[in-house]
């Protein structure tokens, strides 16, 4: 599964708490895009989809979200409820959040800039598009 839980040390004294992000450093990847998910509601969900190219690293700032993951073979359930705790997700993924709390705020950093072009919005077409993946990687091997 081409994700992983990446925990983030904070900063912390008398005065509060501290995370710093550094591109190639505690993210892992260059940082080209930040975009916040936020007024979000509890039994909407949101995600369904993969994205071709980009990778993302995600922060759950306040609240907590459920992430289900998948890809094509295997799915993953991740709570992010901690803004120590940084889930990357590689491309190739499916991703759907859901069981949003009361102000959930997401922070999302990016390796790309938009482009629509690049998701995967099709739930079968991502299935198709997985398998071709595998097979191709095997075929490298
Ligand atoms: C993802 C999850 C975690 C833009 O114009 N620019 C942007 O940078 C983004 C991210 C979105 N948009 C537009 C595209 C749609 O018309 O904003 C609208 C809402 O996007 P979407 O329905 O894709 O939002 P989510 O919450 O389902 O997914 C988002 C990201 O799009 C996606 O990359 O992995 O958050």
């Amino acid at each position: 599964m081409n994700y992983k839980i990446i925990h983030i040390q904070k900063i912390g004294d008398q005065r509060g708490k501290l995370i710093s992000l550094e591109s190639l450093k505690n993210v892992p990847f260059e940082i080209r895009r930040v975009f916040f998910i936020f007024d979000t509601v509890k039994n909407i969900s949101r995600g369904e989809h993969a994205h071709r190219t980009s990778e993302q690293a995600i922060i759950c700032l306040n609240g907590s979200c459920y992430f289900l993951l998948d890809n094509g073979l295997e799915k993953a359930e991740i709570i992010l409820d901690d803004p120590q705790m940084m889930l990357y997700i590689g491309k190739n993924m499916w991703r759907k959040m859901y069981n949003f709390s009361g102000n959930c705020i997401l922070m999302v950093l990016a390796n790309d800039f938009y482009d629509e072009k690049e998701y995967i919005r099709n739930y079968d077409e991502f299935l198709m598009a997985s398998q071709l993946s595998k097979h191709e990687t095997e075929h490298k091997k």
